[in-house]
């Protein structure tokens, strides 16, 4: 049947299974939009292309789903290069697609033509130039198969103009993708598991690294079976929270630079990483030459340039998490460690006392309050918690114990402030029966916050906590520890939130002490549609512990407790 390019593209999200695409028109797209209206997608209007892209990535973070974004040529392109690399790097599958000038005008800088593919070819996993009708349902049907397959990623296409416009025949069953170069389905040898098993039956002090890649695998029972098969406790990465329950008895928490203390020492002192789904990130090991030195290391990824990147393994099991844990399962034995995990019990120390929770009240509206009594309401139901980058993000990471997955959605290796708001309005649109919380800094909510008018017009129940310290807080943390105290740049002159929410008709609360706190999470909770709150917390509260950067993963910088008065104790 004779279709034109505007029309194929419709059609093929559709049979892609795509309900909702984010996206903001123009010139180049223009016949894409003019063929909109006869298509079942819900396009979501968006206020700037970076929302798009990250409304996109936070649909496919809470569903697993392809998020899909749509922008016109040049200036809408370029708008989407922050989101691109947001996904990017944290692996997550979208489908961007972009208008471009006409074919024949393509090199003569038209009027809003850039390069995009050009632009975008590091930070895509794959991008296409259309040119013709009759290539779109092949290459968006490939575009969808290699953004969800394999290591997740984003894929751009950009259509131009005429290509939208022209005719041709549409054949789907005959647009199949094929590609025999793009290796996806790795699987291990046997003697590769045999080694990996002989490894965790002679570890007397193993851990578990869980990463973000259980997730995307869907390998959450698995893992639980290993760890409880073999006894092995579970230390996870920012991105792998809520991959392995917080309540569960071998969770020892967040790994890294502003992971637990204990945490760290046991990675330091194991002599087993078996890492699932992780990428070994600078945050994660801090100083690599001293990085777990007694440890044997099995590394199970689905990407093979990830084996040997940064750590060097002693057996790497490349493949889909989920298969290769499946194969594993049966031959591991059933272990009791007892004197390591109590060992490990031993290493948490006076960090009792030092957590801010358990401190004298000052009188002081501290983050952590906040993250610790938001988490209280909210547990046990369907809480997706959103965040944007910073201290309030690590706070969230310590104080919101997070029990399920994709329940938590956060920008980790690109660190992209002003993700959030956007994140949370693509996590919502996937999941509508989620309790959908953006937990965003007063830095970063300044920078995607025109999105507000974006949840007013598709009218979403979404809860913003807006931590709001007076400052670039994660940056002035490392002037008052690296740059003594000299705070260029920092401090920041914030409007009032309450009255900005209230201009796009949000509903808002401003809290300004410990006892409000509660009582402002329910009144959000319990109003009709969106609010947001003013949480006026401390300006100038610090994340502990921290490893520097550059430094060992043991040699943290902790907070001084009542009884410890140094803030240096390693
Ligand atoms: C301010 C700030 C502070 C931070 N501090 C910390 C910190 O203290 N601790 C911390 O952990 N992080 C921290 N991060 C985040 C950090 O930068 C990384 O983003 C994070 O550690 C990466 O986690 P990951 O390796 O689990 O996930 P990803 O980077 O998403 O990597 C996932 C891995 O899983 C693999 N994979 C994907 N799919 C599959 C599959 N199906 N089967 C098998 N493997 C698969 C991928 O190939 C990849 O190697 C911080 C970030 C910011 C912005
Ligand atoms: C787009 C972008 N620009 C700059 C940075 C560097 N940066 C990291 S954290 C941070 C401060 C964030 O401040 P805020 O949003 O108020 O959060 P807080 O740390 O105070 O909780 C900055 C500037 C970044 N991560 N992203
Ligand atoms: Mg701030």
């Amino acid at each position: 049947m004779m279709k034109t390019g505007a029309q194929i593209l419709w059609e093929c999200l559709e049979r892609e299974g795509v309900k909702h695409v984010f996206g903001y028109p123009g010139g180049a797209i223009l016949p894409a939009y003019d063929a909109l209206k006869h298509s079942s997608v819900h396009h979501v209007l968006v206020r700037h292309e970076q929302g798009a892209t990250h409304m996109a990535d936070g649909y496919a973070r809470a569903s697993g789903r392809v998020g899909v974004a749509i922008a016109t040529s040049g200036p809408g392109a370029t708008n989407m290069v922050t989101g691109i690399a947001t996904a990017m790097m944290d692996s997550s599958p979208m489908v961007c697609i972009t208008g471009q000038v006409g074919s024949k005008l393509i090199g003569s800088d038209a009027f809003q033509e850039t390069d995009i593919t050009g632009i975008t070819l590091p930070i895509t996993k794959h991008n296409y130039l259309v040119t013709h009708a009759d290539e779109l349902a092949r290459t968006l049907r490939e575009a969808f198969y290699v953004a969800r397959s394999g290591r997740p990623g984003p894929v751009l296409v950009d259509i131009t103009k005429d290509a939208q416009q022209s005719s041709c025949e549409f054949d789907w069953e005959a647009a199949q993708p094929q590609l025999p170069g793009y290796r996806p389905d790795l699987s291990p040898a046997a003697e590769e598991y045999a080694q990996a098993i002989e490894l965790i039956h002679n570890a007397k002090r193993p851990v578990i690294l869980a990463g973000h890649g259980i997730l995307i695998s869907g390998a959450m029972r698995e893992v639980r079976e290993v760890a409880e098969g073999a006894g092995i406790p579970v230390a996870l990465t920012l991105l792998g929270l809520g991959a392995f329950p917080a309540s569960h008895p071998l969770n020892l928490g967040m790994m890294g630079m502003h992971g637990e203390a204990w945490v760290n020492h046991a990675i330091q002192e194991a002599d087993l990483l078996l890492a699932l789904g992780m990428r070994f990130d600078d945050r994660v090991t801090g100083h690599l030459k001293t990085y777990a030195p007694n440890a044997k290391k099995i590394h199970v990824d689905i990407d093979p340039t990830e084996i040997n990147k940064n750590v060097k393994v002693d057996v790497a099991l490349i493949g889909d998490l989920r298969v290769v844990l499946r194969e594993l399962l049966p031959h591991v034995e059933s272990i009791h460690r007892s004197e390591w995990l109590d060992y490990i019990d031993r290493l948490k120390g006076d960090s009792a006392v030092r957590d801010i929770q358990n401190l004298p009240d000052s009188g002081h509206l501290y983050a952590a309050h906040v993250i610790n009594d938001l988490w209280r309401e909210t547990r046990g139901g369907n809480a997706v918690v959103v965040t944007d980058v910073g201290q309030h993000q690590m706070w969230e990471a310590q104080y919101y114990k997070h029990e399920d997955p994709r329940s938590l959605i956060t920008s980790g290796g690109l660190g992209t402030m002003g993700f959030a708001l956007p994140a949370a309005i693509g996590a919502k649109v996937a999941r509508p029966e989620a309790e959908v919380w953006v937990v965003a800094g007063d830095g970063g909510f300044q920078m995607t916050m025109s999105e507000l008018a974006t949840v007013v017009q598709e009218d979403l129940k979404i809860h913003i906590a807006v931590i709001n310290n007076g400052y670039l807080g994660m940056v002035r943390q490392w002037q008052e520890f690296f740059y003594e105290r000299n705070y260029q740049a920092t401090p920041l002159l914030n409007p009032n939130f309450a009255k900005l929410a209230e201009a796009y008709g949000i509903r808002a609360i401003v809290v300004t002490e410990r006892q409000q706190v509660v009582p402002a999470v329910q009144s959000a909770r319990e109003h009709l549609g969106p609010a947001l709150i003013d949480f006026q917390v401390e300006q100038e509260d610090t994340v502990y512990p921290m490893v520097a950067a550059g430094a060992s993963l043991h040699e943290m910088i902790r907070r001084p407790s009542a009884i410890v008065e140094t803030a240096e104790d390693e």
